[in-house]
């Protein structure tokens, strides 16, 4: 029997490494998968604890076997995961899980890993598992929702085994990467899942809200693996907060809450899980929910809910008479079109459209480079836009979320060719009415093309609220008696099929004058019509005052806030400066990468470097930062910012380049261990050198072990540490301590915001520097002095 024939509760098993480490199995530095080589028994009596006390699903000891992390310890992935199927096979349970873990590296373009590279991994471990025996594939402990995407992806086309996918939230309701739990549920149920739920990170209580809304949203089974709650140390020893009896008094309020499987993960073993098990039997069967089918676009972090609500395509990023978009296109300037998705996202697009059709260009390689480039600086879901099905599975499967594909009509080549890809991705399909025959001419002809592209959607199990109908602008100018058919074919659609409607708006003006105020008045009407979502151009001001406008009619715009907030003085919301090139600030934040770097090189011509950084980099950053904290912007926003500010201080420090020629003495410098945080680190080093001194620059994440040995080797008589988390004050406090205990005869200065004189007095340093130019003057006046 397979598990996704299983009706009534299943029961996980509970943590592996919690009782490696209480049984002190665990060696500093070494994998505990290689365990299932080298203590087989013990894995073994492991998963014999958890099947004796009534678990269902033992899950393998293979978190983390991938080539990856695996790539120092000369054993093969197969290896391993064929080691530790056995293991848990020998325990008899009903099933088994190939447990998979991430990678341990951020995906392109916030880190180095493609999303191809992680893919691999994930497949070898699949197609290992599965040779060996496994009966499920558990995917969990996923922060970023692209690389349990692509987990998931290699999953479902490396075996034929369910596969089962979890994610790790915070007490804010999203993940690290800022997805939250309705994205989650939709995405991946969406790539076909056969149940998917959220494990480790906290304990049931605190899980419970992101637990209802897995349920809400997911048409699949609910599994739930908490933690023992919090972690707290004792005698150098970690214990959890929650006992078994607690927890699974937790557990039951999540299974009346909807959740049909549940095991535990870090701080949880066999007694919690019997706990649980007993909870289940007194239960006996599961609630039965019925989730809310609604239609949603989705990046990882925002969703567009169509629902009762306008969208708006922005159509910015598409070729068809731009030549300017052409040119970009073809001499490969990125910058130009991240900044057009930039400009529409402020300009209140909620979706962007996305056409990189030239016959001279390799579209699904373009198609894929341009949704990454894209995704990484908008939050807004895309439309992949395409006659080439091979262009649009390339968007699809890059696009991390719920993408619309553009398109299908009505021929059944299209149909078949294109509806099989957003099956497997679960994208939402836009289906224009128009057949072999061209387009009709009547309203009743035209929803009949669309009923036929939803039967043919649902036949390849796409759910209704996943096709959305183009009802197709002609224009005024030229057809002048078909404007009012396509108005009558979006009022058919809506009320004969129930579906969502799409037009391209601006085709009804080609060819008059005065195009926005033709556009904004034929958008005014289609919206009465019951249209959902134009494509249109969200900086085309006229067409979004009567966006704006209907938004207020229709109840969205709750007591007119918005509308009153942008409309009650008319303030221009530019950011523009006079020359009409973007601040260097508003760069920074918005993520533009090439844009901070001509920024720098302009204001370079008039200004000092530090007043450049004090007056632009620190001011943008905290402000990204602030938004950081309040949850208005996620880490890929604030990576982003961080790389324009890189690419802004490289020309910074290009510029400063061969300032000094005599040393002045040497400084070491270091961000502390577990602390990745090197921005201000820079800019220090930079003023130091700029002052004539040599630096020795460690990098970041730096152990304590490092700056004792650099600083003995260069003799430096002065140390500079760099910190920027509360949580990362301790390596300061540690790696001071090293050089103590190592008789290391040097002086140390640390810096960093979350610094203050209390704190460097605290770490045992010699000197707080608040900025740059205090680390400078504390360095003269100690080389001064020697
Ligand atoms: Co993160 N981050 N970040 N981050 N980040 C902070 C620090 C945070 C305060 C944001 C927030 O929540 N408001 C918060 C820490 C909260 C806390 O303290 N507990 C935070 C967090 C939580 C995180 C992550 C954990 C996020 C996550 O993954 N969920 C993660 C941490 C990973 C890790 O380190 N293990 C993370 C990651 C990142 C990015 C990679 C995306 C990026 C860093 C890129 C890089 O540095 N290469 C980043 C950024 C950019 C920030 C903010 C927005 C900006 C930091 C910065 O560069 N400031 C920051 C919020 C903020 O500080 N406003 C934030 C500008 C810089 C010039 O200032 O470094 O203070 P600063 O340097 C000044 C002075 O302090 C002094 O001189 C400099 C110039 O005047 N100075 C010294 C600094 N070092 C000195 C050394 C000296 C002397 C003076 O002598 C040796």
């Amino acid at each position: 029997m397979k598990i996704t024939d299983e009706l009534g509760f299943v029961l996980f098993d509970g943590a592996m490494g919690t009782i490696l480490q209480e049984q002190n199995l665990l060696v500093p530095g070494e994998l505990p998968e290689l365990l299932n080589l080298s203590n087989p028994d013990e894995i073994c009596e492991i998963h014999k604890r958890y099947v004796a006390v009534g678990c269902d699903v033992i899950t393998t000891n293979t978190f983390g076997a991938n080539a990856h992390k695996m790539k120092h310890c000369g054993i093969g992935v197969e290896e391993v995961i064929s080691a530790a199927v056995r293991n848990a096979k020998a325990a008899n349970p009903k099933y088994v899980a190939l447990d998979i873990g991430p990678t341990g590296q951020l995906l392109a373009p916030m880190g180095t890993m493609t999303f191809c590279e992680a893919y691999d991994l994930f497949a070898q471990q699949v197609r290992a598992g599965a040779a060996a025996g496994a009966d499920l594939i558990l995917c969990e402990t996923f922060s970023d929702l692209q690389e349990i995407r692509a987990c998931v992806l290699a999953a479902k086309e490396n075996c034929d085994l369910p596969v089962i996918a979890t994610m790790t939230f915070t007490e804010d309701g999203r993940t690290f990467m800022g997805t939250d739990a309705m994205i989650a549920a939709l995405t991946l149920s969406g790539l076909g899942v056969d149940a998917l739920g959220v494990n480790c990170s906290l304990g049931p209580d605190a899980l419970l809200p992101v637990v209802q809304d897995l349920v809400k949203y997911s048409p699949v089974p609910v599994l739930v693996q908490a933690n023992a709650g919090l972690p707290c140390e004792h005698e150098g020893h970690t214990h959890y907060d929650i006992d078994a009896k607690a927890y699974a008094q937790s557990v039951k309020t999540l299974i009346e809450a909807g959740v049909r499987m549940v095991g535990g993960c870090c701080g949880t073993t066999p007694e919690y899980i019997r706990e649980v098990g007993n909870i289940l039997k007194e239960q006996k069967t599961p609630v039965v929910c019925t989730p809310v089918r609604q239609t949603v676009l989705c990046s990882a972090t925002r969703a567009q809910v169509l629902d009762g609500k306008v969208t708006v395509i922005g159509e910015r990023i598409n070729p068809t008479g731009k030549k300017r978009l052409k040119e970009a296109l073809r001499n490969h300037q990125m910058d130009y079109l991240i900044g057009e998705a930039i400009d529409q996202t402020k300009a209140g697009a909620d979706v962007l459209d996305i056409n990189v059709g030239l016959p001279e260009l390799d579209e699904p390689a373009m198609m894929q480079e341009v949704v990454r480039e894209v995704g990484a600086v908008t939050p807004l879901p895309l439309q992949i836009d395409s006659t080439d099905p091979i262009a649009i599975e390339a968007g699809v499967r890059e696009f991390a979320g719920i993408a619309l594909i553009n398109s299908v009509n009505g021929k059944q080549e299209t149909l078949d060719a294109i509806l099989p890809i957003a099956k497997k991705y679960g994208s939402v399909v836009l289906g224009l009415t128009l057949d072999e025959t061209g387009i009709p001419e009547t309203a009743q002809e035209r929803l009949q093309i669309a009923e036929r592209i939803l039967k043919a959607a649902q036949a390849y199990g796409i759910p209704k609220e996943k096709v959305m109908i183009d009802a197709l602008v002609l224009t005024a100018s030229a057809q002048q008696e078909q404007v009012m058919t396509t108005l009558e074919t979006v009022r058919l659609v809506k009320e004969k099929l129930g579906l969502k409607t799409v037009l391209g708006v601006s085709n009804v003006s080609f060819g008059l004058p005065n195009r926005p105020l033709f556009n904004s008045m034929f958008l005014s009407a289609a919206l009465g019509a019951g249209l959902d979502a134009p494509i249109m151009n969200p900086m085309a001001e006229e067409s979004m005052k009567a966006i704006r406008c209907f938004r207020v009619c229709n109840c969205e715009d709750s007591a007119a806030a918005d509308y009153i907030a942008r409309y009650a003085e008319e303030t221009p919301a530019s950011v523009q400066n006079a020359t009409g090139e973007k601040s260097l600030r508003s760069c920074i934040l918005e993520g533009r990468a090439e844009e901070a770097a001509r920024a720098v090189r302009e204001l370079l011509k008039t200004q000092e470097p530090f007043k450049i950084i004090d007056e632009n980099f620190i001011p943008a950053l905290d402000e990204v930062g602030q938004g950081f904290e309040k949850g208005t912007l996620f880490l890929p926003q604030l990576m982003q910012s961080a790389s324009a500010v890189k690419a802004a201080f490289d020309v910074i420090k290009e510029s400063a380049d061969g300032a000094e020629t005599k040393s002045r003495g040497t400084v070491i410098l270091a961000t502390v261990k577990g602390d990745i945080h090197d921005i201000g680190k820079n800019i220090v080093k930079m003023m130091l050198e700029n002052y004539g001194y040599t630096v020795i620059d460690l990098g970041r994440d730096v152990p304590p072990e490092t700056v004792v040995t650099a600083t003995k080797e260069y003799q430096a008589p002065l140390v500079g540490l760099s910190a920027l988390m509360t949580t990362t004050v301790g390596g300061m406090k540690e790696t001071i301590a090293a050089l103590k205990e190592a008789g290391v005869p040097c002086k140390v200065m640390v810096g960093g915001a979350v610094l203050t004189p209390e704190y460097a007095r605290m770490v045992g340093a010699d000197f707080y520097a608040k900025d740059a130019r205090e680390a400078v003057k504390i360095a003269n006046e100690l080389f001064e002095r020697i």
